[in-house]
């Protein structure tokens, strides 16, 4: 198992030269900004991989490769970005790289509707309501929160349209756009020695009315058949998955099993239906029992990449991306290599 961490480039705040202070890391997750849709250029990539290399740091895990939205809208432009990301693909296959997350989000990716949540001791956190989400006006989101993952180059006209095409969308439709895609790309993928991983969708649940189909078990299940090859697979995010208690989270990792890349673990607390905040990562701060699902994993064959997920924002820290910080995330690598420690030497000694 390779501890990673995410970092945003050299415009994060938080620097390689922090990250590589946390003992337990081995590698760097992070990708390129060219615009979705576009191939990553091999200079680009070489660069990156450079740089993080020269701290001592691999650069295995990208994260992540965004799908243009015309692939997921099956638009008939989609060939052209298809061909594009298949350059990719091969690209970061020769620079090393050995898994790709992505996800297919219609509009969106993750969504929160509190940025700024304040817990009891003090530190924040991201929190997430379906009420209020529902209440927010979808177009004039991007001027009230601001998420790193969000492609701030669709504008308002743009979105209204996309709100509209998507309203009709099945979600058998959408699996047909997807199956599209990886029918094209998966055969890259595995001439590269590329794993790809789609992330589900974050929260797992279809919010204003977009088809969102990586959430629950049966839709796990579909995904995976749509391509049986070991090289369409899924990064395992714990806190999406698990910010509803009706996924059960140790049978998904069995359906998984053999196909899951990449691991997000962090913890959330859920606060009702539809609704969570986000915690610290040990098991008592949240929901989820982190130490019963990396043993899942683990009993599971799942021998990968793993990063510690969002982090609170602690110790008066800031600038940073939100759920992006350095220290409440170096608490959760810390506390998540303990635990993976103690499963993987448990019994033997
Ligand atoms: C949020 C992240 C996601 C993830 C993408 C992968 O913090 O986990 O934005 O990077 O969905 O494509």
């Amino acid at each position: 198992m390779k501890m990673t961490f995410r970092w945003f480039g050299e415009d994060d705040k938080v620097t390689l030269d922090e990250i590589r202070q946390i003992p337990v890391i081995d590698g760097i997750v992070t990708a390129l900004s060219t615009p979705p849709g576009e191939a990553w250029e091999e200079k680009d990539i070489m660069r990156l991989k450079k740089t993080i290399n020269d701290k001592n740091l691999e650069f295995e895990v990208v994260e992540s490769v965004p799908v243009h939205e015309d692939i997921k809208l099956g638009a008939p432009s989609r060939d052209r970005y298809i061909d594009n990301y298949t350059k990719t693909i091969k690209r970061l296959g020769k620079a090393g790289v050995k898994v790709i997350c992505y996800n297919f989000m219609p509009v969106f990716d993750w969504m929160r509707s509190d940025l700024h949540s304040k817990n009891e001791d003090d530190s924040i956190s991201l929190a997430y309501d379906n009420d209020i989400v529902n209440k927010l006006n979808p177009l004039n989101l991007s001027d009230d929160l601001n998420l790193p993952a969000w492609d701030k180059t669709i504008g308002k006209e743009r979105m209204k349209e996309l709100l509209n095409i998507y309203k009709d969308f099945t979600e058998d439709r959408f699996f047909d756009n997807l199956k599209y895609f990886l029918d094209r790309i998966i055969p890259a993928a595995e001439e590269s020695g590329v794993k790809m991983a789609i992330h589900p969708d974050d929260p797992p649940w279809s919010i204003y009315g977009l088809p969102r189909i990586i959430g629950n078990k049966d839709n796990l299940r579909r995904f995976l058949s749509l391509y049986e090859s070991e090289h369409n697979g899924v990064t395992f995010c714990v806190g999406s998955f698990g910010s509803t208690d009706k996924n059960n989270l140790y049978d998904m990792i069995e359906i998984a099993k053999g196909r899951i890349h990449f691991v997000h673990m962090r913890n959330v607390l859920i606060t009702g239906e539809k609704s969570f905040r986000e915690t610290a990562h040990p098991s008592k701060c949240g929901s989820l029992d982190m130490y019963k699902i990396l043993k899942t994993l683990y009993d599971n064959g799942f021998d990968c990449y793993i990063r510690p997920d969002h982090g609170r924002q602690i110790w008066s820290e800031s600038g940073n991306r939100v759920g992006y910080g350095l220290y409440d995330r170096a608490l959760g690598a810390m506390y998540l290599y303990g635990l993976m420690e103690a499963i993987i030497k448990g019994g033997k000694e």
